[in-house]
Order: C-alpha cells, then structure tokens, then sequence
C-alpha cells in the first residue's frame, strides 16, 4: 500500500468549533492510525483478519469508553471528542472503528447506564485498557431491522437463568471474553445479560466469507441451556428501549467515523488527480473530474457540520433518536456515493490495495447496513416528521 499521506479537508474552518483539547485528542489519534493502522490495514484486511496488535493502541488513544468516567476507567471526555475519535479511526479503516463502537457504545454504556456497581467494578476497567474485549447481541437470523420479534430466551433456575438461541452478525464475537446479549424473560420482556466466555454451553463461531468489513471479526453468539448467574443480567432497564438506546450511542459515533472514511477517499482522490496525467494534462483540469470533487468536497463539509451540531446536542442531552438517526443516514450515504467517485478517478488503479479506497468502499456497504440500514433510517425519519408508522 501507498504511504499514507493523509491532509483533513477543512473547507468551512471548522477546527474554529473545536476546543484545544479536541484538536489535540484528534490529532493524537490521526497521528497514532498513521502509524499504527495505516501500515498494517490492507494486509489485515486481505487477510481478513483483526488485527488484534493494534487492541491496546487503541486502548491508549482512548477508543474505548471515551465518554465513560475516569472512575471506571474511561477517558472521561465530551461527545464531540468521542466522535472526532471515531472519525479518526474510520479514516483508517471501517472495522476498526466497528471494534471500538462496539467496546464503547454497545458494551461499556449499556454496562455503565444499567449495570450494579458490581458489575461496572468487574467489567469497565478491564474493557477500558482492552485486556476484556466484547460484544453486542441483539440481531438474530430471523430477527435484524426488527429485533423485537427476538426469539433468544432465558428461564428462571433459581439464583440463575437459563439461555437458549442465537445471535448473527456480531461484531468482534470471536474473540470477546464477555457479550452484552438482549434476550427475552418468560413474560416476553427484553433484558440484557452479560455472558461470559467460558460459560457452558456459549460458543461463538466465526463468519467467513466477507468481502466487506473484512478487518472486522464477526460471528454468532450460540446459546444452548448456558447458566447465567442472576448477578449478570443488567437491572437498570429493560424492554427494547434499552438496547435501542445503545444504538443511539453508537450511530452518533458512525455517523462521526464515516466522515473519516469520506475524507480519506477526497483527499487520495484530490492527490490522485493532480498527478495523474491524461492527454497530457493532470486530469485534475478536466471539468468532470472537477464536478465529482466539488460535489465530494460539500458533502463532507455539510456531514461535518451535522455532526458537529449533533455533537452539541447530545453534551447538552438534546439530541433526539431521530435526530442521531438521520446523520447516521446521511453520513453513511455520502461516504458510500464519494467512495464509489473516488474509486472511478483512481481509474484502474482505483480497484487495487495499492490504495484505500476499494477497501473503504466495501466497508461501507456494512456500515449502510448495520446500526439500522439506510431505508429504516429513513422510516424513522418519516415516522417522526408525520407521525405515522410505516414499518408494519
Ligand atoms: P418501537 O415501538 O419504535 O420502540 C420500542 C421502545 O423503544 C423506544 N425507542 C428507543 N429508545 C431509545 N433509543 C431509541 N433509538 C429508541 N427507539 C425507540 C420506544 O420509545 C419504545 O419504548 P416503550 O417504552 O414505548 O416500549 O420499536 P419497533 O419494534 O417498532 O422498532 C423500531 C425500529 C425499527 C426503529 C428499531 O427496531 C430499529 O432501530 N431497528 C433497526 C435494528 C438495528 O439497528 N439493529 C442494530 C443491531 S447492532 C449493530 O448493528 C451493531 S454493528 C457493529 C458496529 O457498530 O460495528
Ligand atoms: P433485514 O432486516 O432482513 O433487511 C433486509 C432488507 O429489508 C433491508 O434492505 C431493509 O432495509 C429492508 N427492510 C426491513 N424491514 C423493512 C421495513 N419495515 N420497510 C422497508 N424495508 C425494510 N448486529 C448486532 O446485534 N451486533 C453486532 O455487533 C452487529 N455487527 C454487524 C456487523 C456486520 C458486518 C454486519 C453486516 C451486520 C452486523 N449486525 C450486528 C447486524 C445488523 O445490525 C443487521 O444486519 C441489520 O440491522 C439489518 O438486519 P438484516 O441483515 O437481518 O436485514
């Protein structure tokens, strides 16, 4: 792969919203997915292979619980710091960012917002440094864009319970020590469980054959009559609003990560175009090329400033669900539409690992997928500005 030469665009002077801490938190991250990730990502990803070196890099540019109270071992930062982490790390590589959604959002909080104390003492600094990995079960083979129709079970044993069924599509589930699993009790009622590895009857085997995502480790979560103590289940929330609000966490982080993977895809292509000559010019001077740069060049500053806003928002704990929503929706979609540009003004050079934008491109098409897919985005923007329901 090409040294990675990376310059942030920054058409609209935005570093001005940002405080100094900012910078320097995303500047020490961009500085670490040069060093660390940039040289090792293609081959990880040809591979297809986490690259679990890079685990406690990670750990240090804090993209593990960036917002999660120094007490437990967080770093303890603002929002628009864990999303300016995130669109860092998503300039390296989607699956990496996944990695660390997944940590944060989708295992830490949860853990955070409705565990014991017990539970946060064992689990958070252990996850924070990286030494715990985890993951996130909601999706089923029969259950995605509508997770309530979950059919995973538990049944009351006494001081524990008993798990049966499945989860599909998980993010870092091969290799986590512990999953943060939404199942349903014998009212029908959802609630999270934290089941351990180790725990009879709990396996999780790996899904191969991805041509997207492929830096990411992803499998299932297969319970079969798996004992889990009582003290494991989280007790602060239950019903399908409390996985629901995880993902509220975590879509703000890619709508953030994807920008860092629209940029990278701008800035090859930019750099591409000025030394590339056709017809004995660089084809930077032609007008066509010219159109797909502009056209890149306003998406990402109008995606910068619904991210900074939305950032905003949410420190204030204003930002609605539909809101997060609709910038995970438009992120996600930009970056797919000016990786697929960018591709084409790489010519055939565009297609090879020699760059970074194929590799970016096929990461997206999971990124327009999970975290609720690009049309159930739009459903949620529609049930929120008329009031009606059009998922079922
Ligand atoms: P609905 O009736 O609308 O809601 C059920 C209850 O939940 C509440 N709620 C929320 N609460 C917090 N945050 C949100 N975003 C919420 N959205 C809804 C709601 O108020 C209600 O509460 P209550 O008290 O009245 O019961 O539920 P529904 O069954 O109609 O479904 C709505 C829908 C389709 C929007 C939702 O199910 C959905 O978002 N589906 C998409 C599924 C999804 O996103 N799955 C993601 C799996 S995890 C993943 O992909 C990780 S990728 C790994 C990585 O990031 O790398
Ligand atoms: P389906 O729900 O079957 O959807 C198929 C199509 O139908 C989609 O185009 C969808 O938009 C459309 N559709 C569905 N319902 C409607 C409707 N009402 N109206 C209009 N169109 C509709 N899940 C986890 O729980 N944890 C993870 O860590 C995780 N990681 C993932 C990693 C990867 C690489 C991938 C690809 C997925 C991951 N997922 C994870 C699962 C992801 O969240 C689901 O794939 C996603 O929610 C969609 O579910 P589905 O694949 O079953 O598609």
């Amino acid at each position: 792969m090409k040294p990675d030469l990376f310059e942030a665009p920054d058409y609209y002077n935005l570093d001005d919203l940002l405080t100094e801490e900012h910078i320097m938190i995303r500047d020490a991250a961009r500085a670490w997915v040069k060093r660390d990730v940039s040289p090792i990502i293609e081959q990880a990803a040809q591979d297809a292979k986490f690259p679990k070196s890079i685990i406690p890099g990670l750990a240090s540019i804090g993209a593990f619980g960036p917002y999660i109270p120094e007490e437990y071992g967080g770093a303890g930062l603002d929002q628009i710091s864990y999303g300016l982490i995130m669109q860092e790390i998503e300039r390296g590589d989607s699956g990496v960012r996944s990695t660390a959604s997944v940590q944060s959002s989708l295992v830490m909080y949860p853990i955070w917002k409705y565990g014991t104390e017990e539970q946060k003492q064992k689990f958070l600094p252990k996850l924070a440094s990286g030494e715990f990995m985890g993951s996130f079960g909601l999706t089923e083979p029969d259950h995605g864009s509508n997770p309530s129709g979950m059919v995973t079970r538990f049944k009351d044993a006494g001081d524990h319970v008993i798990l049966n069924g499945a989860k599909l599509w998980i993010s870092n589930s091969p290799f986590c020590d512990v999953a943060v699993v939404w199942a349903k009790d014998e009212n029908d009622r959802i609630h999270g469980l934290l089941v351990e590895r180790g725990m009879e009857g709990f396996t999780t085997p790996e899904t191969h054959n991805k041509w997207s995502l492929r830096a990411s480790a992803t499998g299932e979560l297969i319970f079969q009559d798996v004992k889990v103590p009582k003290s494991n289940i989280l007790p602060g929330r239950s019903g399908l609003g409390a996985p629901l609000s995880c993902l509220d966490s975590a879509r703000f982080g890619i709508a953030w990560g994807a920008i860092g993977a629209a940029m990278d895809c701008y800035d090859t292509a930019l750099r591409y175009s000025k030394e590339r000559i056709q017809f004995g010019k660089p084809i930077a001077g032609f007008q066509l090329q010219q159109k797909k740069l502009a056209e890149m060049i306003t998406e990402i500053t109008k995606a910068q400033l619904l991210a900074w806003r939305l950032g905003v928002l949410r420190e204030q704990g204003k930002a609605t669900s539909a809101q997060i929503s609709m910038a995970k929706r438009n992120n996600v979609e930009i970056a797919i539409n000016i990786a697929r540009e960018a591709r084409q003004m790489l010519g055939g050079m565009g297609i090879t690992g020699e760059y970074s934008i194929m590799r970016h491109s096929m990461n997206l098409e999971s990124v327009i997928t999970y975290e609720g897919t690009h049309d159930i985005h739009l459903l949620i923007t529609g049930l929120d500005i008329t009031g009606e329901n059009a998922f079922s």
